[in-house]
C-alpha cells in the first residue's frame, strides 16, 4: 500500500512541474548558447525572457517571429541557434544575431537597434563608422580575431575601446566568421560577415 500511494505523488509532481515549466529549458539553452560565446544576455534574461520567443512574455501561447523561426529551423531543422542567426525574424532591418548582441528583442520590433554601425575592412584594417555620440564600442568575433597594431600583444576575440581612440589599427585573422560592434548606451550595433574566398585554389 504504501508503495503505491508513494508512486502516486511521484507522478503527480512530474505532472505539475512539466506543465508549469514546459519552455523553461529552451530559454536555458538560449542563455547558455550565447553566455558560452562571450554574448551577454542579462537583460534579456532578466526582462520577460519567454518575451524572446513568445508574444507574450510570460510565456505560453502565440510564437513571435524569432519563436517561429526557431521552432521551424532551430528545432524542425535542427539547425541550432547558429541556423536562425543571420536571418531578420522581426523585419526591423537588423539580422537576430546583432539584436541579442545588443540585448534588443530578435521577435519583436517594438524594441529595435536605433542606429547602424558600418564595418568594412579598407587596406586589411577594418573600420567602424558612425560612431557619432558613441561613448563606448564594444567589438567580439567568431571564427576570426583581432590584431593590434603592436605584434607583441596576443590576438584576441573581443574588445572594448572608446571610440576616440579607435583609430582603425585594428586587423582581422582568419578566412571566415563574423565580426559584431555595439555601441550599448546608444542603441548603435552592426556587423560584417567575411566568407572563405573560393578563388583560393584558382591556378594561372
Ligand atoms: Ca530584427
Amino acid at each position: 500500500m504504501r508503495v503505491v500511494t508513494r508512486l502516486l505523488v511521484a507522478v503527480s509532481a512530474l505532472g505539475l512541474g512539466s506543465s508549469a515549466y514546459s519552455f523553461a529549458p529552451f530559454f536555458s539553452n538560449f542563455q547558455d548558447h550565447y553566455e558560452a560565446n562571450g554574448i551577454d544576455v542579462s537583460e534579456l534574461s532578466a526582462e520577460e525572457n519567454c518575451g524572446v520567443c513568445h508574444v507574450r512574455a510570460g510565456g505560453g501561447g502565440r510564437r513571435n517571429a524569432y519563436g517561429q523561426d526557431f521552432a521551424r529551423i532551430t528545432l524542425g531543422q535542427g539547425a541550432g541557434f547558429n541556423g536562425i542567426e543571420f536571418l531578420d525574424s522581426d523585419k526591423d532591418s537588423f539580422i537576430n544575431l546583432e539584436e541579442i548582441f545588443l540585448q534588443t528583442a530578435p521577435g519583436s520590433q517594438d524594441m529595435a537597434p536605433v542606429s547602424r554601425l558600418d564595418l568594412t575592412i579598407e587596406d586589411g584594417l577594418l573600420q567602424v563608422t558612425n560612431l557619432e555620440d558613441c561613448s563606448a564600442l564594444e567589438l567580439i568575433s567568431f571564427g576570426l580575431s583581432f590584431v593590434g597594431s603592436d605584434e607583441n600583444e596576443p590576438e584576441t576575440t573581443a574588445i572594448n575601446i572608446e571610440p576616440e581612440s579607435f583609430e582603425s589599427a585594428i586587423s582581422i585573422a582568419g578566412t571566415e566568421g563574423v565580426v559584431l560592434a555595439k555601441c550599448a548606451g546608444e542603441g548603435y550595433v552592426g556587423s560584417l560577415q567575411i566568407e572563405a574566398d573560393e578563388d583560393e585554389t584558382t591556378e594561372e
